[in-house]
């Protein structure tokens, strides 16, 4: 199923007159305060988010997993359901693959279908967290970290097996993140642990092609609930920097312990030119995988705002791969991704309005009250129109997620796929 632009552009036309008054509006308001609107909407043009592969089907808890009708079964199908969503919004042009869940049979054809949806493949993510069929040696007891060489061996072989594979779709970095931790106390030994995953690390890093990337992400706890070898960004921080240039450390927005200040982590990755990735969701408790912005959108707008910091002013930093990372069991998943990317180019507007010249002068001159106005009166405005517009310009459509249903995007998906197929993968 593919959707075309003319049935978007139709289901566009009601709501035009509608959308041009209120951006006209919105415009005029902040053109007199000497916002530059249509660099604001250039730049959400250009914001484009991975979608990985495993957020396409309805995503399970480790208590169960309760499956959405017309789910992408193969590779093919999950491509074609990033391609509805960047038909719909114009802001998920890419895909991250998880290998081996999304091991191409044929990679000229797949390649040509990512050419069809107009994506382009984003960072390939490993997977030593769980053991597959045929798999010599278990993860049981850790993968980079173990302390049994020949399951390290193992675990460095199939990340450049992933590299391997990202290659021929045109991807330029690897992401990894490892289950390796404890569950009790004295288990095992701390640095031995942090020491095998420096060295298997730089082993990885070593084998992968000049031009490609390696992002380090961290997670405090889970599956492991006693001590986990890359807790924070830190330790991520200080592997990428053991392994080099081009390995960085990779932010996920749930591997936090509750009300960390995620935006300071950001801001000083920046500075070190080291914020590599980046995955969005939400959280209440710890890594729920959420609906982007759900749950705290003023702290995504914080984070948004450090970012749009760092992108002006920290040449140093490479521009960040963004991918959302979420996953769960009570919507439709194209629903909720369409909900996440709309919560990401909000939270983006929102940072972009902020007067960066004025919160220095603020800052400078300690006008504390003042700070806070000029970040609330940002976050405070309604930017939808802006996204809106940025979305239009592109051919996508002027509310996705009513267009999705008015265009009976799932009923379709059901009819071609039936009702019971399951996507690989969480
Ligand atoms: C585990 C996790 C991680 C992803 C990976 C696939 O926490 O969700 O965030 O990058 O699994
Ligand atoms: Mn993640
Ligand atoms: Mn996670």
């Amino acid at each position: 199923m593919q959707l075309n632009k003319d049935q978007i552009h139709t289901s566009n036309q009601a709501g035009l007159s509608r959308h041009a008054a209120r951006f006209d509006f919105l415009a005029a308001q902040l053109g007199e305060d000497g916002t530059d609107v249509e660099g604001i909407v250039k730049a959400l043009a250009d914001f484009q988010v991975a979608i990985p592969s495993w957020a396409l089907g309805a995503g399970g808890t480790r208590f169960g997993r309760f499956s959405f009708h017309g789910e992408p079964a193969n590779l093919e199908q999950k491509m074609a359901d990033v391609g509805i969503l960047h038909a719909l919004t114009q802001t998920a042009g890419a895909i991250s693959l998880h290998i081996p869940w999304d091991i191409p049979t044929d990679y000229a054809s797949i390649r040509q279908l990512a050419q069809a949806h107009g994506l382009v493949f984003d960072a390939v993510n490993s997977n030593t967290f769980q053991d597959q069929a045929g798999q010599d040696l278990s993860y049981r007891h850790g993968s980079l970290c173990s302390t049994d060489e020949a399951a390290r061996a193992q675990a460095i072989a199939h990340n450049l097996e992933v590299v391997r594979i990202g290659d021929q779709l045109g991807s330029k970095s690897l992401t990894v993140w490892l289950a390796d931790g404890t569950s009790f106390p004295g288990q095992r030994s701390f640095q031995r642990a942090l020491q095998n995953t420096e060295d298997s690390l730089r082993q990885i890093y070593a084998g992968m092609p000049k031009d490609w990337s390696l992002f380090i992400e961290y997670k405090p706890y889970e599956p492991n609930f006693y001590s986990t070898v890359i807790q924070d960004w830190g330790t991520s921080f200080m592997l990428a920097n053991a392994c080099g240039e081009r390995a960085y450390t990779l932010v996920d927005l749930g591997h936090h312990l509750p009300n960390c200040n995620i935006e300071q982590i950001v801001s000083t990755l920046m500075l070190k030119g080291k914020l590599g990735g980046f995955h969005f969701n939400d959280s209440k408790y710890g890594d729920d995988d959420l609906t982007v912005g759900s749950i705290k959108p003023y702290a995504l707008f914080l984070i948004f705002n450090e970012l749009v910091y760092g992108m002006r002013n920290n040449p140093q930093n490479p521009y960040p791969a963004w991918m959302i990372d979420a996953s769960h069991n009570v919507k439709d998943p194209l629903e909720d991704l369409i909900q996440s990317l709309e919560a990401i180019q909000e939270a983006y507007a929102k940072a972009l309005l902020v007067d960066q010249a004025a919160l220095a002068a603020a800052q400078d001159a300690h006008d504390v009250v003042l700070c806070q106005e000029i970040l609330q009166g940002a976050y405070r405005t309604d930017v939808r129109p802006l996204v809106q517009r940025a979305r239009l310009q592109l051919g996508g459509a002027l509310d996705p997620l009513a267009a999705y249903r008015s265009l009976g995007i799932r009923q379709g998906l059901v009819a071609a796929r039936g009702k019971h197929s399951v996507a690989s993968g969480l």
